[in-house]
């Protein structure tokens, strides 16, 4: 027994066996292939939990529950309406930076969790707030814990996947959507009378179509292709997702040498929906998700491109990196058991996006391209 009086620590314990039965050296063949057997049939359950598969074992990315357009939301919703988000979920940034883009951060007010170690979102009462960067913290509409308790919480009850972002109609409590694309058109133009700034429209009509090409292309091979490589079991379905990507990557590092934006001179929602793909790409998905063809750095246009959506104050203002970090290398255990966060080449992320972004000498090509959509 223990002198304090503690159980024994198990680890130690293991090592004290392990090092009287084989010394220094490594356990026999036998012993190592059992745990490695072991070690796969746990990991590939615990895939198919985090990321449903298909016959060559790539990700396939569940549809969301709850669907609404902008024109779908009653009246009286409006004025009800509560955004819960997740700092480190590319899809729920969609949405942040639009309500700040569009000034409907007194229309829409927001509660922020924060991945649990089960990987499910929960709120903190305790967070410290800090007035320079988005934090998490409670749930200001209900009161909850875990987002779960919120979902469950709606009229007939939910028990599918609880995630981030959603928007909830905190008078009827009920679900609105949980779709960041049907989210960010509603905030784009649903709710023009309660918005700070009305007049932007990041879906003008003369560029609906160029947008809804954009997104058909960005979102399976880049923004979904990112999990598609990260989340792969088998050797087949992660090649065919990496390079699905990286063609994805050349082709629009190509375009944007001449476009300022990916549909001309002015920024609209298919660039808001690569930027929050972009943003997280050497931080996260080069390393942990294994995009490692390239990274985003090597691409010039697209870093610089990147480097000038950051640089509007209201998107920075919507970027937490240590939330980012955290949220990706602590919490997606099955692809990182030790939850070691790797270390970056370059100083603070922040620096680097503040350096010069050059891309205005384009301004006169992109407004150009821009105007042939509207004649
Ligand atoms: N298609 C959805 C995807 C949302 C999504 O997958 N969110 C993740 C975080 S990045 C989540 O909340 N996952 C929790 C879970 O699956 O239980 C959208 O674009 O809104």
């Amino acid at each position: 027994m223990s002198s304090n009086n503690q159980p024994p620590d198990p680890t130690s314990l293991l090592s004290s066996v392990t090092k009287l039965l084989w010394g220094r050296s490594l356990p026999p063949g036998l012993l190592i292939s059992t745990v490695r057997t072991a070690w796969h049939s746990t990991w590939r359950i615990m895939m198919s939990q985090l990321a449903p598969s298909d016959p060559t074992l790539g990700y396939t990315r569940p549809p969301s529950k709850f669907r609404a357009l902008p024109n779908q939301i009653p009246l009286q919703s409006q004025t009800s309406l509560h955004l819960y988000v997740g700092l480190p979920c590319p899809w729920a940034h969609r949405t942040l930076i639009v309500r700040a883009l569009k000034g409907l951060e007194d229309a829409v007010p927001v509660s922020i969790a924060s991945p649990g170690l089960d990987g499910s979102w929960q709120f903190s009462n305790s967070a410290i707030s800090d007035p320079n960067t988005i934090t998490p913290g409670p749930d200001k509409a209900n009161g909850c814990k875990t987002l779960k308790e919120v979902y469950k919480s709606r009229a007939g009850g939910y028990d599918g996947r609880s995630t981030v972002p959603m928007l909830w109609d905190a008078k009827r409590k009920e679900v609105v959507c949980n779709e960041s694309y049907d989210i960010i058109q509603l905030f784009n133009s649903g709710l023009n009378e309660l918005a700070r700034n009305p007049g932007l429209d990041l879906s003008p009509p003369p560029f609906k179509q160029k947008i809804e090409k954009w997104n058909s292309i960005i979102y399976p091979n880049v923004n979904n292709g990112v999990y598609r490589c990260g989340f792969a079991q088998s050797q087949q379905a992660y090649d065919t997702a990496v390079n699905e990507l990286f063609d994805t990557l050349d082709t629009i590092e190509d375009h944007l040498s001449s476009s300022r934006y990916l549909c001309g001179g002015e920024l609209t929602l298919a660039d808001v929906c690569l930027f929050t793909t972009l943003i997280r790409f050497d931080l996260v998905y080069n390393v942990l998700f294994k995009c490692t063809k390239k990274k985003l750095i090597e691409y010039p246009n697209l870093h610089a491109y990147m480097r000038e959506i950051y640089q509007i104050p209201e998107v920075a203002e919507t970027c937490n990196f240590t939330a980012i970090m955290e949220g990706y290398y602590k919490t997606l255990f099955p692809l990182n058991p030790g939850s070691i966060q790797p270390v970056m080449p370059a100083g603070s992320e922040h620096e680097v996006l503040l350096r010069p972004h050059n891309r205005d000498s384009l301004l006169l090509q992109g407004k150009s391209e821009s105007a042939l959509y509207v004649s």
